[in-house]
């Protein structure tokens, strides 16, 4: 594994999330792998749970972490042959450069503008560092996906799944600002090789892209997507056709016990952070069948088994 910025990256997952049950066992016995060994973090956008997990993921492998804030005046530049005579005060290539003189690993999270679609699938931010930097560099969410995210999802469905094949719904719900849509793009993209039968509910208009969809099938019916569901991953994303836009914040779409009792006996998954009784009724997320508690503790052991492989391997 060159980088990590999607599931195309990973070429045994099995024994990936194997990987990740095995540390989350025993979470402190690789700690001589990370010493002198250093991540290096960098924020173009907040966050909670990625920061945390990563930061912590990378302790218990005994590596050091520093982590940066890029959200505030940071104008890097990304054309080639660029006159630098505007806004842009350092190139991403000496940027990416640099920060390989201080890093073994760098972890970037850099979400999409949402305004256009053309250039946010360029996923230019990763894409560039990926090619600049010296070092392997690790997505904490794209412009287009959150593999780390995704990775954790897959270990919770398998810690609790009751059945071999299980059936998971992903639904969308509605939500008052325009979010990406990597987290759907990455749970679909990730879920199309487990070992699961997935389906997608959303209103008509929030299509994902094909390229993520593929022959997954999509049911604008989310009664009928939900029946005999084991796993049901609710999350909003703006509009993709209509790119970045609200097409509706229908309440009928919000997560509830009613809905959730047409599935068998299904859990209720969601990445966090999520509005209460917007998305989801508090009596779902705080009601045994939720998730996402366990979701969080799994993202630690995800970050873990990524940056495993990556200081086990010899360019390290
Ligand atoms: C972000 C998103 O939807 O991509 C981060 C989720 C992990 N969500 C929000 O900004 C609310
Ligand atoms: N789920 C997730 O990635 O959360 P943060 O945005 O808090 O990192």
């Amino acid at each position: 594994m060159k980088h990590f910025t999607g599931v195309a990256d990973v070429t045994d997952l099995p024994e990936l999330v194997k990987l990740a049950r095995e540390l989350k066992a025993h979470p402190q016995a690789h700690q001589a792998l990370g010493q002198n060994k250093t991540l290096v973090m960098l924020f173009f956008n907040p966050s909670l749970r990625t920061r945390l997990s990563s930061e912590k993921a990378a302790l218990n492998l005994g590596m050091q972490v520093i982590s940066m804030n890029a959200d505030q005046g940071w104008n890097l530049e990304f054309a080639d042959g660029a006159i630098m005579n505007a806004n842009t005060a350092e190139h991403v290539k000496e940027a990416a450069a640099v920060i390989s003189q201080y890093a073994d690993i760098i972890g970037l999270r850099s979400f999409p503008g949402l305004k256009d679609r053309e250039l946010d699938y360029q996923d230019q931010v990763m894409q560039a560092f990926c090619r600049y930097a010296q070092v392997p560099v690790v997505s904490l969410e794209s412009a287009t996906r959150h593999p780390l995210q995704s990775l954790a999802d897959v270990i919770t469905i398998e810690e609790h799944k009751r059945k071999p094949r299980p059936k998971v719904v992903l639904s969308w719900a509605p939500h008052p600002r325009a979010l990406p849509q990597a987290v759907p793009n990455s749970f679909v993209e990730w879920m199309r090789q487990a070992d699961v039968d997935l389906v997608i509910t959303h209103p008509e208009g929030y299509e994902l892209a094909p390229e993520f969809v593929g022959d997954t099938p999509v049911v604008y019916n989310q009664a009928e997507a939900l029946s005999g569901a084991d796993f049901v991953y609710v999350k909003n994303w703006s509009s993709y056709q209509n790119y970045g836009q609200i097409l509706t914040q229908d309440p009928a779409w919000t997560m509830t016990e009613a809905k959730m009792a047409l599935t068998d006996q299904g859990k209720f998954m969601h990445c966090l952070p999520v509005r209460r009784n917007v998305v989801v009724a508090d009596e779902v997320l705080d009601g045994p069948r939720s998730l996402v508690i366990a979701q969080a503790n799994n993202r630690t052991f995800a970050a873990q088994a990524v940056l495993h492989q990556l200081l086990s391997q010899k360019h390290g």
